[in-house]
């Protein structure tokens, strides 16, 4: 019933004492002000929840205290709104904490709203008349700007007919939250109901969650099952965004969870500490420094943060700049999300922003290009933006940092790829999970493998061409081997080279092996891998061949080259694998009998004679496996 009208998120703002709470239960017929200590105080302390249902529009209200000390419970309801009901009391007009929610209002980005002019039982006409006045001046220029300013009284009821139609013409304008995005749930409370166990609300500001579900709770990532979901006071199969949500929750206990955690889809969200973000100060406070610790509040959580200003050592009120933040706490944001900054002490609202990247690196001075990037987040289409991500990443840029950083869903992520990979911008190496390189620096590389392999047969014309893995080292470490796969696979694709097992070469060239050739070289592979440490001569293998001398030599060549065999000494020539066994055994004995070893301990080890051991140690020494020391060796 609940989920085919349209949820809206109604948070009351204003000075204490105006007539907040009284008017939700006007509305609602619920008091707000559950807490023990809020009804005898007469005070709002905690937010407080209660819902209307009203020509097809279900209202999910979140009625905030008005006091100076509560701003921070202010701050956690007020993140989810859509719409603001700006309270004002007729007989005493705007006050400090009237400015303070509203200036909150804008910087969180809400868009909608009406004026309650409250207490109008205590007031006459023509006060009536000049509060009004002087509230459309002072909105004037803001989202508030010709909304409805509604004369009320919760005592005698009068206009709030009125006000609920204005509440209604104003909800119909929400544009509402993003259902078809990742669960995810800012908890603004959590408590034990007996017989359910752990209740935890908020309100949801994008996803769904059902019963059944397997949500995460961050930043613990503990992995809970969600018994049963209630929107409105009402047992629902699921809940959607935008609507104000308890979450019944297996697996923990309540005083694990506390206002500020979020409850979320397994695996879509990250914890953070350093964001980049455009910041402004409000008009009328201070100025901020570089570097000025201040409060930082972005959903329902709060921690302090540390304001790092790009390329400028202040900011005067009411300026706007970019800026790096890092938060004492760990939290979760997302790209886009709004946030509110109060100086660390007095403590009072002085501004707040919008993240821009919520997994940003620390700043760099070489990095030069972050401001430029900075602006293509806040400014650019999501191709701009994914183009510019690349271009940061010129070892490639992996599918899954992309969500994480802009919060953008899968189809859209597939979308921008497919864009800039048509248009040769971008390189998009694999299928599930690609990996993204810039489409110049993919050329770039392309080239190179090509010049190398160029080069490789101007030095080595008996070579038929260079192995793979050679190729690749010789390219640079940091090249990821996928990439280097795709862009050889390319250059195959093209035919302009050709690959024979391991081997690379330029299409067409070189050496090509008559079927006599393949079978003696194989031969001759065997010969030195069967042998051991014990190898044959030379001469007796290539004599023992069907080929001519010429052309076994010629074989021999070819299979040094690859490093299938290597040439220890003028007169021995030993397979790598051999080698590679024999330092194998030789670091084992290191570890069970020690560092040092003996020429007869070496002949014992490997079952050779000094024929071939003196060689073979000397070629050790060479390669730095051992270093001679009087009549022994050290392994190292
Ligand atoms: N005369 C009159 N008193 C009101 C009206 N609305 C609220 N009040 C009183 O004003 C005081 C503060 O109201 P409350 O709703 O707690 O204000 P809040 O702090 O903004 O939530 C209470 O004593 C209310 O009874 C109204 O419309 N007319
Ligand atoms: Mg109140």
């Amino acid at each position: 019933m609940t989920a085919n009208l349209k949820s809206v998120i109604v948070g009351t703002a204003g000075h204490i004492d105006h007539g907040k709470s009284s008017l939700v239960e006007a509305l609602t017929g619920t008091d707000p002000d559950r807490l023990a200590e809020e009804k005898r105080r007469g005070i709002t302390i905690d937010l407080g929840f209660a819902f209307l249902e009203d020509a097809g529009i279900r209202f999910g209200f979140i009625d905030v205290p008005g006091h100076e000390r509560f701003v921070s419970n202010m701050l956690a309801g007020a993140a989810g709104i859509d719409l603001m009901l700006l309270v004002i009391a007729a007989d005493e007009s705007i006050k400090p904490q009237t400015r303070e929610h509203f200036d909150i209002c804008k910087l969180l980005g809400v868009q909608h709203g009406v004026v309650a002019l409250t207490k109008s039982d205590l007031v006459d006409d023509s006060e009536l008349t000049l509060a009004q006045l002087e509230i459309e001046e002072y909105v004037r220029g803001s989202f508030l700007e010709g909304s409805a300013i509604v004369p009320v009284s919760a005592k005698t009821g009068a206009g709030i007919p009125e006000l609920k139609r204005a509440l209604h013409d104003a909800a119909m304008q929400v544009g509402g939250k993003d259902a078809t995005r990742s669960f995810r749930l800012p908890i603004d409370r959590a408590f034990a109901m007996k017989g359910f166990g752990t209740v935890v609300t908020g309100t949801l500001i994008s996803g769904a969650v059902g019963t059944g579900d397997e949500v995460e709770m961050l930043p613990g990532g503990e992995r809970l099952r969600v018994r049963g979901v209630q929107t409105g006071g009402q047992a629902v199969a699921q809940a959607f965004a935008g609507q104000r949500t308890a979450v019944n929750l297996a697996g923990i206990d309540h005083t694990a969870v506390r206002r500020g955690m979020t409850l979320a889809e397994p695996g879509k969200f990250r914890r953070t500490r350093r964001i980049d973000a455009q910041f402004t100060l409000l008009a009328g406070t201070h100025k901020l420094k570089h570097r000025e610790r201040v409060h930082f509040h972005a959903s329902t959580a709060e921690t302090i943060a540390e304001i790092l200003l790009y390329g400028a050592s202040e900011l005067a009120p009411g300026q706007t700049a970019l800026a790096h933040l890092v938060l004492q706490d760990e939290m979760v944001l997302v790209a886009g999300e709004r946030f509110i900054v109060r100086q660390f002490s007095p403590v009072t609202t002085i501004g707040g922003g919008l993240v821009l990247d919520p997994l940003a690196r620390r700043p760099l001075s070489r990095d030069a290009g972050r401001i430029k990037f900075l602006e293509t987040l806040r400014d650019g289409t999501r191709e701009e933006v994914l183009a510019a991500m690349v271009e940061r990443a010129p070892m490639g840029l992996r599918y899954e940092e992309i969500p994480a950083h802009t919060g953008w869903r899968e189809t859209e992520i597939r979308e921008a790829i497919k864009v800039l990979a048509s248009s040769g911008v971008v390189k998009s190496i694999g299928e599930e999970r690609p990996l993204l390189i810039g489409g110049g620096i993919f050329d770039r590389m392309r080239n190179t493998i090509s010049e190398k392999i160029e080069h490789f047969h101007r030095e080595n014309p008996l070579s038929p061409g260079i192995n793979r893995e050679e190729l690749r080292s010789s390219i640079g470490r940091r090249v990821k081997p996928q990439v280097f796969r795709a862009a050889l696979a390319e250059l195959i694709a093209q035919k302009k080279l050709e690959a024979q097992g391991e081997i690379v070469k330029r299409a067409g060239s070189g050496i090509t092996l008559q079927p006599d050739e393949h079978a003696a070289m194989a031969k001759i592979e065997a010969a030195f891998r069967s042998g051991g440490l014990v190898v044959p001569a030379v001469k007796d293998v290539l004599a023992g061949l069907s080929v001519e001398a010429k052309r076994a030599e010629k074989l021999l060549h070819i299979l040094l080259r690859e490093k299938s065999l290597i040439r220890v000494s003028p007169e021995l020539i030993f397979h790598q694998e051999a080698l590679t066994h024999l330092k194998e055994r030789l670091s084992a004995y290191k570890t069970s009998k020690g560092e040092r070893i003996s020429v007869p301990a070496f002949k014992d080890l490997t079952g050779i004679t000094r024929k071939y051991a003196m060689p073979l140690l000397e070629y050790l020494d060479r390669e730095r496996v051992t270093r001679r020391m009087g009549d022994e060796r050290v392994i190292l």
